[in-house]
């Protein structure tokens, strides 16, 4: 059987990811994206064009790992290095490299950004509050400046089909709805200190604004 989601998994996979030395594994850190996905794909097909991106981005990183240089892909600050210093990085316009590592993992890690915005009002969310607006008021606090046009107008249309608040407590798969808030209460506190480790290391580099 499948397993399904469920947010604990979510949170254990991002507790893993991190190090003793607050380095960020890579094969933690996709496998909860891997997970984030697999709950974004029980929402409904009108978000299969992100999840398909998302996947994607997972992919190459998965082959990155897979690969003869696999062992630079470990953490997120050895594949940096690796790239870096092996010139595998197209820092100001796409060329030779159009999706380093660096670059896709970048992605993935602004997403991160707009995960925590979101789950943080989820979390602090009453009764009336909208999924959707909790939705699109993270997007634009994190990823919408980043998009194109284009794909800000696909994304507010896919927000608008999002399922309600209760609905959303239920996939989450975590028991009521205080043990919901509660287990957020946990996790929010580590996705973001892994995502602040991965933007204080990318802004340390210049990358923040790779192609
Ligand atoms: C639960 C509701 C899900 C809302 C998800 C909110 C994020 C919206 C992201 C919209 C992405 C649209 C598709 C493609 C975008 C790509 O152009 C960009 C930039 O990549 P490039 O073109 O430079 O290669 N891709 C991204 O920004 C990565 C987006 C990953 C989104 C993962 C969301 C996972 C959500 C988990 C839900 C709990």
């Amino acid at each position: 059987m499948a397993e399904c989601f469920s947010l604990q998994n979510v949170l254990e996979t991002f507790k893993s990811s991190l190090s003793d030395n607050k380095e960020v594994y890579i094969k933690y850190y996709i496998a909860g994206w891997r997970e984030l996905v697999s709950f974004m794909n029980s929402l409904g097909t009108v978000f299969s064009f992100i999840s398909k991106d998302a996947v994607n981005k997972i992919q190459i990183l998965e082959n990155f790992l897979a690969s003869e240089n696999g062992s630079h892909y470990l953490t997120i600050q050895s594949m940096l290095k690796f790239e870096l210093d092996n010139e595998l990085v197209d820092l100001t316009k796409r060329a030779n490299h159009p999706e380093s590592g660096c670059r896709t993992l970048l992605r993935l890690h602004r997403a991160l950004l707009w995960l925590e915005l979101f789950l943080e009002r989820l979390r602090t969310s009453t009764e009336e509050s909208k999924t959707s607006v909790m939705c699109s008021e993270a997007y634009n606090e994190s990823l919408a400046r980043h998009h194109a046009w284009i794909i800000r107008k696909a994304t507010g249309v896919a927000f608008c089909a999002l399922p309600g608040r209760d609905a959303f407590f239920e996939v989450m798969n975590a028991g009521s709805h205080e043990e919901v808030v509660n287990l957020l209460g946990e996790a929010l506190p580590l996705i973001s200190e892994v995502y602040q480790i991965t933007e204080d290391l990318y802004a340390k580099n210049n990358l923040l604004e790779l192609p």
